[in-house]
Protein backbone atom coordinates (compact mmCIF):
# COMPACT_ATOMS: atom_id res chain seq x y z
CA UNK A 1 0.00 0.00 0.00
CA UNK A 2 1.45 3.56 -1.32
CA UNK A 3 -1.60 5.51 0.47
CA UNK A 4 -2.34 8.98 -1.15
CA UNK A 5 0.25 11.35 -1.31
CA UNK A 6 -2.18 14.66 -1.18
CA UNK A 7 -5.44 15.42 -0.28
CA UNK A 8 -7.29 17.80 -2.81
CA UNK A 9 -9.80 20.08 -1.30
CA UNK A 10 -13.12 21.60 -2.69
CA UNK A 11 -13.78 24.75 -0.96
CA UNK A 12 -17.65 25.40 -1.51
CA UNK A 13 -19.92 23.33 0.72
CA UNK A 14 -16.59 21.37 1.91
CA UNK A 15 -14.05 23.45 3.18
CA UNK A 16 -16.85 25.94 4.44
CA UNK A 17 -20.61 26.40 4.46
CA UNK A 18 -20.68 29.38 1.84
CA UNK A 19 -23.73 28.61 -0.64
CA UNK A 20 -26.92 29.29 1.39
CA UNK A 21 -25.25 32.28 3.46
CA UNK A 22 -22.88 32.84 1.44
CA UNK A 23 -23.17 32.53 -2.32
CA UNK A 24 -26.67 32.68 -2.42
CA UNK A 25 -26.96 35.79 -0.03
CA UNK A 26 -25.04 37.58 -2.26
CA UNK A 27 -26.12 37.02 -5.59
CA UNK A 28 -29.57 38.32 -3.81
CA UNK A 29 -27.67 41.28 -2.81
CA UNK A 30 -26.69 41.64 -6.33
CA UNK A 31 -30.06 41.18 -7.92
CA UNK A 32 -31.09 44.19 -5.93
CA UNK A 33 -27.74 46.44 -6.15
CA UNK A 34 -28.39 46.75 -10.00
CA UNK A 35 -32.08 46.84 -9.89
CA UNK A 36 -33.35 42.86 -11.05
CA UNK A 37 -35.88 42.02 -9.60
CA UNK A 38 -35.41 38.14 -8.90
CA UNK A 39 -34.47 37.04 -5.50
CA UNK A 40 -33.18 33.13 -4.84
CA UNK A 41 -34.78 31.49 -1.92
CA UNK A 42 -33.13 29.01 -0.24
CA UNK A 43 -34.68 26.03 -1.91
CA UNK A 44 -34.16 27.58 -5.41
CA UNK A 45 -30.55 28.20 -4.98
CA UNK A 46 -30.51 24.60 -3.74
CA UNK A 47 -32.59 23.47 -6.93
CA UNK A 48 -29.70 25.79 -9.21
CA UNK A 49 -26.48 24.09 -7.75
CA UNK A 50 -26.90 21.96 -10.04
CA UNK A 51 -25.08 23.87 -12.31
CA UNK A 52 -21.72 24.60 -11.21
CA UNK A 53 -20.04 28.10 -11.76
CA UNK A 54 -21.87 31.34 -10.19
CA UNK A 55 -22.47 32.82 -14.15
CA UNK A 56 -23.24 29.74 -15.50
CA UNK A 57 -25.84 29.24 -12.53
CA UNK A 58 -27.31 32.97 -13.49
CA UNK A 59 -27.89 31.94 -16.88
CA UNK A 60 -29.41 28.75 -16.34
CA UNK A 61 -31.75 30.90 -14.69
CA UNK A 62 -32.02 33.05 -16.98
CA UNK A 63 -33.02 31.03 -19.62
CA UNK A 64 -35.36 29.91 -17.52
CA UNK A 65 -37.64 33.61 -17.58
CA UNK A 66 -39.48 35.77 -19.64
CA UNK A 67 -38.30 38.82 -17.39
CA UNK A 68 -34.55 38.49 -18.72
CA UNK A 69 -32.93 40.00 -21.36
CA UNK A 70 -33.93 38.79 -24.83
CA UNK A 71 -30.51 38.03 -26.15
CA UNK A 72 -27.60 35.86 -25.27
CA UNK A 73 -25.22 38.58 -25.47
CA UNK A 74 -27.59 41.00 -23.15
CA UNK A 75 -28.02 37.73 -20.66
CA UNK A 76 -24.36 37.26 -21.02
CA UNK A 77 -23.64 40.69 -20.21
CA UNK A 78 -25.76 41.01 -17.36
CA UNK A 79 -24.89 37.97 -15.39
CA UNK A 80 -21.33 39.07 -15.62
CA UNK A 81 -22.43 42.45 -14.51
CA UNK A 82 -23.88 40.40 -11.69
CA UNK A 83 -21.60 37.92 -10.98
CA UNK A 84 -18.55 40.92 -10.46
CA UNK A 85 -20.79 42.48 -8.05
CA UNK A 86 -21.82 39.14 -6.01
CA UNK A 87 -18.30 38.33 -5.69
CA UNK A 88 -17.21 41.78 -4.05
CA UNK A 89 -20.78 41.09 -1.62
CA UNK A 90 -19.33 37.49 -1.33
CA UNK A 91 -16.01 38.96 -0.09
CA UNK A 92 -17.50 41.11 2.28
CA UNK A 93 -19.55 38.11 3.64
CA UNK A 94 -16.96 35.36 4.28
CA UNK A 95 -13.93 37.58 4.96
CA UNK A 96 -12.60 38.13 7.72
CA UNK A 97 -13.09 34.30 8.90
CA UNK A 98 -16.76 35.12 9.27
CA UNK A 99 -17.82 32.10 7.98
CA UNK A 100 -16.21 29.15 9.78
CA UNK A 101 -14.80 26.16 8.36
CA UNK A 102 -16.21 23.62 8.59
CA UNK A 103 -15.67 21.53 11.95
CA UNK A 104 -12.61 19.14 11.68
CA UNK A 105 -11.11 20.56 8.89
CA UNK A 106 -8.68 22.94 10.48
CA UNK A 107 -7.75 19.71 12.05
CA UNK A 108 -7.14 17.66 9.35
CA UNK A 109 -5.50 19.85 7.31
CA UNK A 110 -2.54 20.61 10.29
CA UNK A 111 -2.44 16.64 10.48
CA UNK A 112 -2.20 16.59 6.64
CA UNK A 113 1.11 18.93 7.02
CA UNK A 114 2.49 17.58 10.02
CA UNK A 115 2.54 14.18 8.86
CA UNK A 116 3.85 15.33 5.09
CA UNK A 117 0.79 14.72 3.35
CA UNK A 118 0.49 17.04 0.40
CA UNK A 119 -2.69 19.69 0.10
CA UNK A 120 -4.50 21.32 -2.73
CA UNK A 121 -7.64 23.17 -3.63
CA UNK A 122 -9.67 21.86 -6.35
CA UNK A 123 -12.83 24.16 -7.29
CA UNK A 124 -15.21 25.87 -9.62
CA UNK A 125 -14.91 28.93 -7.50
CA UNK A 126 -12.42 31.84 -8.23
CA UNK A 127 -9.39 32.58 -6.22
CA UNK A 128 -10.51 35.76 -5.11
CA UNK A 129 -12.93 33.96 -3.35
CA UNK A 130 -10.71 31.06 -1.90
CA UNK A 131 -8.66 33.74 -0.77
CA UNK A 132 -11.74 35.70 0.67
CA UNK A 133 -12.50 32.94 2.72
CA UNK A 134 -9.57 31.36 3.51
CA UNK A 135 -6.85 34.37 4.33
CA UNK A 136 -9.35 34.95 7.98
CA UNK A 137 -8.87 31.17 8.70
CA UNK A 138 -5.21 30.27 7.65
CA UNK A 139 -3.60 33.71 7.22
CA UNK A 140 -2.28 36.41 4.35
CA UNK A 141 -0.08 33.25 3.98
CA UNK A 142 -2.84 30.85 3.16
CA UNK A 143 -1.21 30.08 -0.42
CA UNK A 144 1.87 28.54 1.04
CA UNK A 145 -0.83 25.89 2.77
CA UNK A 146 -1.41 24.29 -0.92
CA UNK A 147 1.03 22.77 -3.20
CA UNK A 148 -1.22 23.15 -5.92
CA UNK A 149 -4.51 25.81 -5.96
CA UNK A 150 -6.80 25.01 -9.32
CA UNK A 151 -10.00 27.36 -9.48
CA UNK A 152 -12.68 28.09 -11.58
CA UNK A 153 -11.09 31.13 -13.92
CA UNK A 154 -7.91 27.82 -14.61
CA UNK A 155 -9.71 25.42 -16.64
CA UNK A 156 -11.89 25.73 -19.67
CA UNK A 157 -14.99 23.75 -18.12
CA UNK A 158 -15.73 23.29 -14.53
CA UNK A 159 -16.73 20.64 -12.60
CA UNK A 160 -18.08 17.73 -13.23
CA UNK A 161 -15.70 18.41 -15.63
CA UNK A 162 -12.29 16.58 -14.56
CA UNK A 163 -10.47 19.67 -15.58
CA UNK A 164 -9.41 20.84 -12.12
CA UNK A 165 -8.73 17.91 -11.01
CA UNK A 166 -6.54 17.16 -14.34
CA UNK A 167 -4.59 20.52 -13.68
CA UNK A 168 -4.08 19.69 -9.60
CA UNK A 169 -2.48 16.12 -10.30
CA UNK A 170 -0.23 18.08 -13.39
CA UNK A 171 0.57 21.10 -10.82
CA UNK A 172 1.65 17.82 -8.25
CA UNK A 173 2.77 15.65 -10.44
CA UNK A 174 1.01 13.07 -9.10
CA UNK A 175 -0.79 9.96 -10.90
CA UNK A 176 -4.44 10.20 -10.31
CA UNK A 177 -4.22 7.26 -7.61
CA UNK A 178 -1.89 8.66 -5.37
CA UNK A 179 -4.16 11.85 -4.53
CA UNK A 180 -7.33 11.85 -2.53
CA UNK A 181 -10.45 14.10 -2.98
CA UNK A 182 -12.82 15.70 -0.36
CA UNK A 183 -16.03 16.89 -1.97
CA UNK A 184 -19.36 17.33 -0.57
CA UNK A 185 -21.33 17.28 -4.07
CA UNK A 186 -21.98 14.72 -6.90
CA UNK A 187 -20.73 17.18 -9.42
CA UNK A 188 -17.62 17.07 -7.43
CA UNK A 189 -17.61 13.39 -6.83
CA UNK A 190 -18.21 13.03 -10.48
CA UNK A 191 -15.36 15.66 -11.12
CA UNK A 192 -12.91 12.90 -9.27
CA UNK A 193 -14.14 10.36 -10.87
CA UNK A 194 -13.64 11.23 -14.25
CA UNK A 195 -10.17 12.29 -13.39
CA UNK A 196 -9.55 8.69 -11.98
CA UNK A 197 -9.31 10.37 -8.02
CA UNK A 198 -10.29 8.63 -5.14
CA UNK A 199 -12.83 10.47 -3.27
CA UNK A 200 -14.59 11.11 -0.09
CA UNK A 201 -17.52 12.97 0.70
CA UNK A 202 -18.54 15.21 3.90
CA UNK A 203 -21.94 15.75 2.78
CA UNK A 204 -23.04 19.87 3.20
CA UNK A 205 -26.54 21.17 3.63
CA UNK A 206 -27.39 21.14 0.10
CA UNK A 207 -26.40 17.79 -0.16
CA UNK A 208 -27.28 16.18 2.71
CA UNK A 209 -29.17 13.19 0.80
CA UNK A 210 -28.83 11.28 -2.04
CA UNK A 211 -26.63 8.69 -4.20
CA UNK A 212 -22.65 9.47 -4.86
CA UNK A 213 -21.57 6.56 -6.60
CA UNK A 214 -17.85 6.01 -6.97
CA UNK A 215 -17.44 7.46 -3.45
CA UNK A 216 -15.15 5.95 -0.97
CA UNK A 217 -16.47 6.77 1.73
CA UNK A 218 -19.53 9.21 2.85
CA UNK A 219 -20.64 11.20 5.72
CA UNK A 220 -21.75 14.15 7.43
CA UNK A 221 -19.23 15.92 8.32
CA UNK A 222 -15.35 15.26 9.66
CA UNK A 223 -16.74 15.98 12.94
CA UNK A 224 -19.11 13.33 13.08
CA UNK A 225 -17.63 9.82 12.78
CA UNK A 226 -20.72 7.55 13.72
CA UNK A 227 -21.97 9.27 10.27
CA UNK A 228 -19.88 7.58 8.04
CA UNK A 229 -19.52 4.36 6.12
CA UNK A 230 -17.21 3.03 5.88
CA UNK A 231 -17.07 3.43 9.48
CA UNK A 232 -13.75 5.33 10.91
CA UNK A 233 -11.86 4.30 13.69
CA UNK A 234 -13.18 7.54 15.39
CA UNK A 235 -12.10 6.56 19.24
CA UNK A 236 -9.09 7.91 19.44
CA UNK A 237 -10.18 11.46 18.10
CA UNK A 238 -13.61 11.60 18.02
CA UNK A 239 -13.38 12.93 14.29
CA UNK A 240 -12.42 11.62 10.83
CA UNK A 241 -8.70 11.45 10.85
CA UNK A 242 -6.26 11.17 8.33
CA UNK A 243 -5.48 7.53 9.29
CA UNK A 244 -8.99 6.63 7.94
CA UNK A 245 -8.57 8.33 5.08
CA UNK A 246 -5.71 6.10 4.24
CA UNK A 247 -8.04 3.05 5.19
CA UNK A 248 -10.36 3.95 2.78
CA UNK A 249 -7.88 5.55 0.06
CA UNK A 250 -6.53 1.63 0.31
CA UNK A 251 -9.97 0.06 -0.18
CA UNK A 252 -9.94 2.14 -3.23
CA UNK A 253 -6.34 0.30 -4.43
CA UNK A 254 -8.28 -2.62 -5.94
CA UNK A 255 -11.97 -1.24 -6.12
CA UNK A 256 -13.11 -1.31 -9.90
CA UNK A 257 -13.55 2.54 -11.31
C1 LIG B 1 -19.25 25.30 -6.02
C2 LIG B 1 -19.92 26.11 -7.04
C3 LIG B 1 -19.59 27.54 -7.21
C4 LIG B 1 -20.17 28.48 -6.18
C5 LIG B 1 -20.11 29.89 -6.68
O1 LIG B 1 -17.87 25.23 -6.25
O2 LIG B 1 -20.70 25.57 -7.78
O3 LIG B 1 -20.13 27.87 -8.44
O4 LIG B 1 -21.53 28.21 -5.94
O5 LIG B 1 -18.86 30.25 -7.10
P1 LIG B 1 -16.90 24.15 -5.46
P2 LIG B 1 -18.65 31.29 -8.29
O6 LIG B 1 -17.76 23.30 -4.57
O7 LIG B 1 -16.22 23.39 -6.55
O8 LIG B 1 -15.91 24.97 -4.69
O9 LIG B 1 -19.77 32.27 -8.26
O10 LIG B 1 -17.32 31.92 -8.00
O11 LIG B 1 -18.64 30.50 -9.56
MG1 LIG C 1 -18.50 21.81 -3.23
Amino acid sequence: MTGPAALLWDVDGTLAETERDGHRVAFNGAFEALGVPWRWDAERYGALLAVAGGRERLLHDMAARDDAPATPDERLALARELHARKNAIYAELVGGGRVPLRAGVRELLEECRTQGLGLGIATTTSRANVAALLEGHLGAAWPAWFGVIVCGEDVARKKPDPAVYQAALHGLGLVAARALAIEDSPAGVAAARAAGVPVIVTRSVYFATGELPGALAVGDGLDQPATWHPSPAAAATGRVSLDDLRRWHATGEHAPD
